[in-house]
């Protein structure tokens, strides 16, 4: 992870963490200024003071003037204040869904459209417009370093701006309950240099690698006829079904489960034999009988779709 979750990677969430910063630094003023105001006050002796002139300029004029001033200040701020993209953005539609994230990148010059899931990849200095929707219950949207935080409503299409300006990896979380494994709902957003990026959507872009090995082919198969495509697309070689993540180049994410387990051949064994105990109620069945040389080579081939 780069960073606290209060360092701002980028220049949305930068002027989010200022208002923040001016907020509570003003706060924290007043809030002083105030007590002074009221030990002085214990300690005259009645009469001194000019009531009217406190109840007047400090209960009226000073939060009118200030408030107005923070008003239009952070309007713009809003996500009701961005309903059109910025020019040259990349746009994504991130949908919720219980409990991991679709991602779907649009099509955009001689790039087409492809799915991703749980690791938004994007470009470093470049705006990111998403599109933000769920399927099933209300989930939100947000990661703190690079942006705010935005519900995703069932039927309705939200969006917020996202921008990095610095490479890294920032960790995101769905925040707002969403069932039993909300808490294991997380995301991560990869920041990469632009060249970086391109060469990852290009790998994106293409089905999923031909299974070399025999220990591939024989995981290909196991994949096959456990009818583990009945839920997951791997493009090239299932048909289309979008229950679960697109698992067409799944080896080469971070982590898997949003965000359950660092990606590896054996958290995947130990994934698809045991989600049921990992992730409690993921709309995935356990595949515990499988016997050991059928996951190991359906792992060992999941690994290899890069
Ligand atoms: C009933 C539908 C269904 C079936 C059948 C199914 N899965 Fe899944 N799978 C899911 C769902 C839903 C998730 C997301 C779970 C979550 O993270 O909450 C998932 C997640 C995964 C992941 C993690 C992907 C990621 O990027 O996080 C892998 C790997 C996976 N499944 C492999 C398999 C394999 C291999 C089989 C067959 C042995 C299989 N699945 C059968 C629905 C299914
Ligand atoms: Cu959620």
């Amino acid at each position: 992870m780069s960073g606290g979750i209060l360092q701002a990677a980028g220049p949305v969430a930068g002027r989010i963490a200022d208002l923040g910063w001016l907020l509570l630094g003003g706060g924290a003023l007043i809030f002083l200024f105030v007590m002074v105001l009221l030990a002085l006050a214990l300690r005259q002796r009645r009469g001194r003071m000019q009531p009217l002139v406190w109840v007047l300029g400090g209960g009226v004029l000073f939060p009118a003037v200030v408030l107005s001033a923070l008003f239009f200040w952070a309007l713009p701020l809003a996500p009701v204040a961005r309903q059109a993209p910025p020019p040259g953005a990349l746009h994504i539609t991130v949908t919720g869904r219980m409990w991991w994230w679709e991602l779907r990148y649009a099509a955009e010059g001689a790039h087409g459209e492809f799915l991703a899931a749980n690791e938004v990849r994007i470009p470093v200095g470049r705006p990111v417009w998403l599109a933000l929707a769920a399927d099933d219950v209300i989930h939100s949207f947000w990661v703190p370093q690079l942006a705010g935080k935005i519900d995703m409503v069932p039927g309705r299409m939200q969006h917020l701006l996202l921008e990095a300006d610095r490479p890294g990896i920032y960790r995101g979380q769905c925040a707002e309950f969403c069932g039993e494994q909300h808490a294991r709902m997380a995301l991560q957003v990869v920041a990469l240099p632009p060249a970086d990026f391109e060469s990852w959507r290009q790998a994106q872009l293409l089905p999923a690698p031909q299974a070399v090995t025999p220990l591939q082919q024989r995981g290909q198969q196991v994949f096959l006829a456990k009818r583990c495509d009945a839920c997951h697309t791997v493009r090239g070689i299932t048909g289309d079904a979008q229950l679960g993540p697109d698992l067409t180049h799944v080896g080469s994410r971070l982590q898997i489960g949003a965000g359950t387990l660092a990606n590896s051949p054996q958290a995947l064994a130990q994934w698809i034999a045991h989600v049921q105990d990992i992730k409690h109620g993921a709309r995935m069945p356990s595949y515990d009988r499988l016997d050991a040389a059928s996951l190991d080579a359906l792992a060992h081939w999941l690994g290899s779709l890069q």
